[in-house]
């Protein structure tokens, strides 16, 4: 169920752990400016897809999609920051997590182009993602092959021109996109060393993107079709079969962003708890002067701030490439894993405590309880962020 017009809050989000190391001048800038600007925004989310476009156009205009390409390209910064995408996420998700995914996807959607794809690529697309002119998406997972990236059965044959044959599906932005970044098999008996990238347009010959799949909270999703549909143009996207790397490492980014806007929803579920708690009459006190309602509150602040601290050090550590490459993904897992579970349990306990009222459609709890699903499956499930750090602490 979608919501509707975005209501302003008097709810604000705290700027206070942009005092931590992790971050400078140029995140607490961000933290400082947007909030205002989201808060402001009138967009209609009645239909996701629709509103989908109508905050990618907003996000373009006002400047805030520079963050997702680099300064040659277009960019608010020399380089993809992952502190500021954390940042960024963090405070849309905070007002609407629909804004949020409209940000995300430019940057996940065009994140392979900026790291592997060559300057003509990189010039033909980033700067009209970074615009807001070009809808971007990445098309990685398949009916069979979700968490287990190698078996996916999309192959892509040099003949003399790159031909595509496979069904991609859960793309978001699926159907509105311009331009989709998809993986494929070229060397199907080598497993995750035989997938290579492609940049797909959306009116490619042989690409069908009609397909629409609904899900619980607004959040544009389509299956693709491609049959014989041919890329000469852009073909490929980095290294022939060099695709499965250029994903995970796309995703390496991306993954700590996930958690930023899962402490966005967290941290407005808690100021919805606490503004509730404050205002509501029981018994003769007010719901926060009961000791139940304290120690609920207190646990999500530790939840929040739990997943707030891997969080930002897993940015931070991208941004100033501390430890090994394995380190800074494991980092990252942790970050995914644990702001998104603590971020269901918190949003969980807000909606329970504003009894009947959390259940009700229109409520903000209700909205964050079904927005905040979705953030434990996709771009790595919790169990394989768990798998990459079992593995990790294996070795
Ligand atoms: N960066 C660079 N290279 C990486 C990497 C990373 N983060 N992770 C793995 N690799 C490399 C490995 O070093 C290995 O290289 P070699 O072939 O040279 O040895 C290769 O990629 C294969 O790695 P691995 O054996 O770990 O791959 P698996 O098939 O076991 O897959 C998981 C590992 C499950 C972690 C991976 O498939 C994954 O992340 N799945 C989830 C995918 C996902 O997020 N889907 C959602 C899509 S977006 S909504």
């Amino acid at each position: 169920m979608s919501g509707a017009l975005m209501q302003p809050t008097a709810l604000k989000p705290s700027t206070e752990h942009l005092a931590l190391p992790f971050f400078d001048a140029t995140h607490l800038e961000i933290a400082t400016r947007l909030p205002e600007w989201a808060n402001a925004q009138d967009v209609n989310e009645a239909d996701d897809r629709a509103a989908c476009r109508d905050w990618v156009r907003r996000l373009g205009d006002a400047g805030w999609l520079r963050y997702c390409v680099a300064a040659e390209h277009g960019g608010a910064l020399p380089q993809l920051d992952s502190r500021a995408l954390v940042v960024l996420r963090e405070t849309l998700a905070f007002y609407s997590p629909l804004a949020d995914f409209a940000f995300a996807m430019q940057g996940l959607g065009s994140g392979a182009i900026s790291l592997g794809g060559t300057s003509a690529q990189q010039q033909a697309y980033l700067p009209a993602v970074a615009r807001g002119e070009k809808i971007a998406a990445f098309a990685l997972s398949e009916p069979h092959a979700g968490s287990d990236v190698a078996a996916m059965a999309t192959q892509a044959v040099a003949a003399p021109a790159w031909n595509l044959n496979g069904t991609k599906t859960w793309i978001s932005n699926g159907g509105i996109a311009d331009f989709y970044c998809v993986f494929a098999k070229t060397d199907p008996q080598a497993g995750s060393r035989g997938i290579t990238a492609f940049i797909v347009d959306k009116n490619e010959a042989g690409l069908d993107d009609s397909e629409h799949i609904h899900v619980m909270a607004p959040h544009p999703l389509a299956t693709l079709k491609m049959r014989d549909c041919k890329v000469a143009g852009n073909a490929p996207l980095g290294e022939v079969n060099g695709g499965f790397k250029l994903a995970m490492q796309t995703l390496d980014i991306f993954r700590a962003s996930v958690a930023g806007a899962a402490l966005g929803m967290a941290r407005r579920a808690l100021a919805e708890a606490i503004a509730h708690a404050r205002q509501r009459s029981m018994f003769g006190h007010t719901l926060a002067d009961f000791q139940l309602t304290q120690a609920k509150l207190g646990e999500m602040a530790a939840l929040v701030d739990a997943g707030a601290l891997l969080t930002y050090r897993a940015a931070w550590m991208r941004d100033t490439q501390q430890g090994s490459m394995k380190e800074r993904s494991v980092a990252a897992a942790m970050a995914k894993m644990t702001a998104t579970e603590n971020a269901q349990r918190v949003i969980d306990m807000a909606l329970q405590m504003h009894g009947g009222l959390g259940v009700m459609v229109g409520s903000k709890v209700e909205s964050l309880y079904r927005d905040i699903r979705s953030l434990r499956i996709y771009e790595g499930a919790t169990e394989v962020q768990q798998l990459i750090i079992g593995k990790a602490v294996l070795q």
